[in-house]
């Protein structure tokens, strides 16, 4: 283990209300040659080192972390690898905005393209002179339609099952109410359908968890497509309307016919906050860098558009005799 004191330099901003906090000095180095074997050591030595940046006393269960290392493909500006209260993410579109502006904060960047190396792929950039920013995510798809599950309490529903760099369960029927003052029982439904899905053997690809759950519905504001609840891993929801979540809403839609290559959509978060999306047709465009779903045809390359704001400048301290140096864990 990794032994303290440590001085942990980061920047937090938000984007559209979600926090992003990027680590870029003070974390030990992180062993491998690939960003998916700096993630494993990362896993597998400095997992206190997450807990203590995430969790309280230092963090809170809303914050995703970003940390910087080193890209192995020299196209990437930086390698980033996400993680939260609960563990790790594939990718983060919020994050991925977030640590982009950060960067220009800094100073390290100016307007124009950035490579992202994210264990999940290469993830383009482009930070706009209006100081906005676009993410172009990795291959989106759907890896199932209307995948029926019983959830104790409220019966059965149905919801689509897809990749936008992190698994969603995406569901539009729920006779649930998608406003800011219901985000309590919101919280508590998306965590029951998270369960049954668990408890009914039903996973993304290859068996893998589907550890995001979106519930959406009409917006009341005119030029918005449609508002959405996202419930992340580790049962914080996401402030913002979720960049791999609107990825894989993209994907449905676009597996449906209901939404058209270059067509704009507007995603709007439960506290209002918005992205702008569109998509690509990925057998065109899939850069050989990208890690490349199995269906080819079926998947989307989709851009994500939104603003971030810095709001702190830190260094974390974590002492040796501090009882809470790796976090409050309940
Ligand atoms: O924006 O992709 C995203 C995201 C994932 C979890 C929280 N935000």
């Amino acid at each position: 283990m990794s032994l303290p004191p440590y001085n942990i330099k980061t920047i937090d901003s938000h984007t559209g209300g979600e926090p992003t906090r990027m680590v870029y000095e003070g974390f030990p180095k992180l062993k491998g040659e690939s960003i998916k074997d700096k993630l494993s050591y990362f896993k597998q030595n400095l997992d206190h080192i997450r807990k203590s940046i995430i969790l309280e006393p230092r963090g809170n269960d809303v914050l995703v972390g970003a940390l910087l290392c080193e890209a192995s493909n020299p196209k990437a500006a930086t390698g980033v690898i996400f993680f939260n209260n609960s563990g790790y993410l594939g990718m983060c579109g919020h994050g991925s905005i977030g640590v982009i502006i950060s960067l220009a904060y800094q100073g390290k960047i100016q307007p124009g393209e950035h490579y992202l190396e994210t264990p999940v792929g290469l993830v383009k950039t482009v930070l706009h002179e209006d100081g906005s920013c676009s993410v172009e995510n990795v291959p989106s798809y759907r890896y199932a339609k209307q995948v029926e599950v019983t959830v104790p309490g409220f019966g059965s529903l149905k919801g689509d099952v897809a990749w936008g760099g992190n698994w969603f369960f995406l569901v539009n029927e729920h006779n649930q109410k998608i406003a800011s003052e219901n985000v309590g029982e919101l919280t508590q439904f998306s965590l029951k359908i998270k369960k049954a899905l668990s408890d009914s053997g039903i996973t993304g690809e290859g068996g893998a968890e589907i550890d995001h759950i979106e519930l959406f519905a009409k917006s009341e504001d005119d030029n918005v497509n449609s508002k959405s609840f996202v419930l992340c891993p580790g049962a914080a929801y996401d402030r913002s309307p979720c960049g791999t979540g609107t990825s894989a809403k993209l994907a449905c839609l676009a597996a449906d016919g209901s939404l058209q290559e270059g067509e704009l959509w507007v995603q709007q978060s439960v506290i209002g906050s918005l992205f702008q999306a569109s998509y690509q047709n990925a057998s065109l465009s899939v850069k050989k860098e990208q890690t490349l779903p199995p269906n080819i045809d079926n998947a989307i390359i989709p851009t994500i558009r939104g603003r971030a704001y810095v709001c702190a400048e830190t260094v974390l301290i974590i002492q040796q005799n501090d009882p809470f140096k790796w976090g409050i864990t309940l």
